[in-house]
């Protein structure tokens, strides 16, 4: 067993080390579910637009008497030129998995919380950034040579094309035809919706910028839930920089940030009726921007984890 979870180790070290291609993302889920399956299940959500699997790593234990959990999604990659999205995102179920057994905290959590976990949203876009352009924000759909793509994230059902989103296909947030018009963000609102009532927080995990954002990205006044989701994101803050330091704001959408339309946090909080739903912006404040250099994946991992875990007991005690 103890050589087992060496050897795990040295995986997880060596697959962090650099930026991955889509189906090296793929095969690590896949051999995570192999090495646990008792607490894992791969999951498709759906496809996108060139017909790349949205593949998902479900993460619980079957142990706990409570016949149907509370559920946490976290996706990632929505936006291809993230990098370090898709990457914090496996390394997040790379560590429940990889932890459950030794250590206490993450076997309470994984034994409490159902955990799905996706980590590229946006396939398409992911690869073509890696192949064609290192600066891509969209999707591939549609369009002619230029002018191609969807902004994912002004795509969501919820206040659809209200504001800081664009009708025009050439601009990078384009907010596509109509409301789930696209068949990634079609395959997530579906997803949920079928469980809805189980799932108690959804987390969009994006760069750059270090901001721990709530809703609402469509208007400035802010939601209902707005001073219990700040406590947990203080906690959830607090814990991330104890680890290497880095800080974080804490605010809503529209407040901190600007007001963009259509994305997906707010359309689990306002339509799916998730209490606790939040976008990240990972590292950095702007030095590398986009192009986070790749040591920094481990780090950027490690504090993001300590932040996901005091979140979920924080929402755990309140729930
Ligand atoms: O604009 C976005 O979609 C996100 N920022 S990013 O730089 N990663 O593109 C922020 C989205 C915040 N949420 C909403 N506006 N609903
Ligand atoms: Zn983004």
């Amino acid at each position: 067993m103890e050589i087992f979870f060496r050897q795990t180790d040295r995986q997880g070290n060596a697959f962090f080390s650099s930026y991955r291609r889509l189906n090296e993302i793929h095969e690590f889920v896949d051999k995570l579910s192999e090495d646990y399956p008792n607490i894992t299940e791969v999951i498709s959500v759906g496809k996108s637009s060139e017909g790349r699997d949205l593949k998902a790593i479900k993460i619980g234990s079957k142990t706990s008497t409570k016949s149907s959990k509370s559920a946490i999604w976290i996706d990632g990659g929505i936006h291809a030129r993230e990098w370090i999205s898709p990457a914090t995102v496996t390394y997040i179920a790379y560590r429940l998995t990889n932890d459950y057994s030794s250590d206490e905290e993450v076997k309470d959590l994984v034994d409490h919380f159902d955990w799905y976990i996706l980590p590229v949203v946006n396939p398409d876009g992911y690869e073509f950034s890696h192949n064609f352009n290192r600066m891509w924000r969209k999707s591939r759909r549609g369009g002619f040579i230029f002018c191609k793509g969807v902004d994912l994230n002004r795509n969501f059902g919820f206040h659809w094309k209200e504001g800081g989103s664009s009708s025009s296909p050439c601009s990078d947030t384009y907010a596509g035809s109509q409301a789930f018009s696209e068949p990634e963000t079609k395959a997530i609102s579906d997803y949920l919706s079928q469980r809805k009532e189980n799932f108690i927080a959804y987390l969009a995990v994006h760069s750059y910028s270090q901001l721990w954002l709530t809703p609402w990205g469509w208007t400035s006044d802010l939601p209902d839930d707005y001073d219990q989701m700040v406590a947990v994101a203080q906690e959830a803050t607090q814990a991330l920089s104890e680890v290497h330091g880095t800080k974080y704001r804490i605010g809503s959408s529209t407040n901190i940030l600007y007001v963009a339309t259509g994305g997906a946090d707010d359309w689990a909080y306002g339509s799916a009726g998730i209490k606790y739903s939040y976008t990240l912006e990972l590292r950095d404040t702007g030095r590398y921007g986009f192009l986070l250099p790749s040591e920094q994946i481990i780090p950027t991992g490690e504090e993001t984890f300590a932040g996901i875990k005091a979140m979920a007991k924080a929402i755990k005690r309140e729930a």
